[in-house]
């Protein structure tokens, strides 16, 4: 592990891992090639703000998405060229299980990965794997309710385990679950459950929780078993939320808010229901179904580290009536003190640097911020060197986020690395659309399809180059 920098200036520490992130439904395309089976990505076809479908529909971008499947070569030279460090993708179970349930993996999908992972190797890149990415197997979520049925432990422990013995040697760091948190809010895209929201029972919902948390705990004794080296960390979407006001009744309603974000990193770090969790539980009538074996393997099996997407942050109040915020998969009350992304998503970097914080001193694990950035509107103008993006707004967003990055280096708070979101254009996952973009390479595809996917280097990928090359010296 990097030990943090001593210096108070901002520096960051050598062998910082650099990087971008992606997930396999939102690059790849390529839905039902080389015996792929569907995910429930593959019959959302406008986001995850209108139901699902029963089957794919022409008009799901993801379908094709920027075509990663076929280019991945082109575009991991793409992001060597930018001196990247580390490629956080995931690995979509449905080309590994098709249906989710089966006993033997599908070799071509597996063989994918492999060449994936010869194109990083060749560029000296380390990959960084999602196990799962909001890409459930669509039969799970139809034939067993996805995450509610006990079986799916199951069924994952099998998955992660072909990974880990096919590519353990290869790949060091793994998440498990991407923004495990988020099944609270969208539990069909999270966690497969095809009941409809309004009508799933939280009894249903927080023992389906309960079994992605014994899940997860179980692939983390596979991997360790297959392979010592082998770091393993959770994935929270991170939403700070602060009270609106100083009145203790909004102080009180910010950190419950917080705790329902917290709780899963207890139980990933600490292996233990926490006592306000189980008081939840009590509270709402919740009686989890936990057996003894569950309980030693959230004990004994707890993760290596801790990672992050970090967008925005959220207010809490408990005694006024206050404008929703819109924001990543969950709301909150807006922050009258902050500006907004095009989306709603309330522009914070400070407190990024107090969620390091936050979270350094409450599990003392190594920290991965594995998602950040900016989602805007890119407008493809003519440059020297041919279409480009002069996407300042992005530079300013990612330069001022990092900087609160290495003021918590400087506070003391061990970061392994940045991975920003979407370090290529693709297609939004809230949205499902191209014009939601993220990238530092501009993909020419549009929201009706149109397009040739050409990629175009925008103006923050000689700025990103320029940061990775001097280790941040440059923010
Ligand atoms: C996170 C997801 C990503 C990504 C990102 C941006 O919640 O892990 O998959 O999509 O948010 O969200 P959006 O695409 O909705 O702007």
């Amino acid at each position: 592990m990097t030990a943090p920098s001593p210096d108070p200036d901002l520096r960051f520490p050598g062998g910082f891992l650099w990087g971008g992130a992606t997930a396999a439904n939102q690059i790849e395309g390529a839905y039902n090639e080389d015996g792929k089976g569907l995910s429930v990505q593959d019959v959302m076809p406008r986001g995850i703000l209108t139901p699902p479908t029963q089957v794919p529909t022409p008009d799901n971008l993801k379908l094709e998405a920027i075509d990663f499947y076929h280019r991945y070569a082109e575009d991991i030279a793409l992001l060597a060229e930018m001196g990247f460090k580390v490629f956080r993708f995931s690995i979509a179970w449905s080309r590994i299980f098709p249906l989710g349930d089966e006993t033997e993996p599908n070799e071509e999908g597996l063989a994918f990965y492999d060449r994936v992972l010869d194109e990083l190797e060749k560029h000296g890149i380390e990959p960084l794997v999602t196990i799962s990415h909001y890409e459930t197997p669509l039969h799970l979520a139809r034939t067993y309710d996805g995450w509610t049925d006990r079986r799916l432990i199951g069924f994952f422990e099998r998955y992660a385990r072909t990974l880990f013995e096919r590519y353990g040697e290869r790949v060091r760091y793994w998440l498990t679950f991407n923004e495990i948190n988020s099944v609270l809010h969208e539990p069909f895209l999270s966690g497969g459950i095809a009941t409809p929201k309004d009508r799933l029972s939280e009894q249903d919902l927080y023992q389906a929780i309960h079994h992605e948390l014994v899940a997860s705990a179980a692939a983390t004794r596979i991997a360790h078993e297959i392979n010592p080296d082998i770091r393993i960390g959770c994935m929270i979407l991170a939403v700070p939320t602060y009270p609106l006001t100083p009145d203790p009744r909004d102080v009180w309603a910010a950190k419950q808010a917080e705790r329902a974000n917290y709780a899963f990193g207890d139980l990933h770090v600490r292996g233990e229901y926490p006592g306000y969790l189980l008081r939840t539980l009590r509270d709402k009538g919740i009686e989890l179904e936990i057996t003894e074996a569950d309980r030693v393997l959230l004990r004994e099996h707890t993760v290596d580290f801790v990672s992050l997407s970090y967008y925005m942050s959220v207010c809490e109040t408990a005694t006024q009536e206050a404008p929703a915020g819109r924001g990543n998969l969950m709301g909150g009350v807006a922050n009258p003190t902050l500006e907004a992304s095009d989306w709603g998503w309330q522009i914070d970097p400070a407190g990024l640097r107090t969620t390091l914080n936050d979270y350094w001193d409450r599990w003392g694990k190594p920290l991965f911020i594995v998602e950040n950035g900016l989602g805007a509107r890119d407008v493809l103008v003519d440059g020297p060197d041919g279409p480009t993006v002069e996407d300042d707004y992005r530079i300013a967003y990612m330069n001022d986020h990092l900087v609160q990055v290495a003021q918590a280096v400087a506070d003391g708070v061990e970061v392994l690395g940045y991975t920003s979101w979407g370090c290529i254009d693709l297609v939004s996952a809230s949205t499902a659309q191209m014009s939601k973009r993220y990238g530092f390479i501009y993909v020419d595809r549009d929201d009706d399809g149109n397009g040739t996917l050409a990629r175009y280097r925008k103006k923050s990928f000689g700025w990103y180059r320029d940061v990775i090359a001097s280790n941040g010296a440059c923010l």
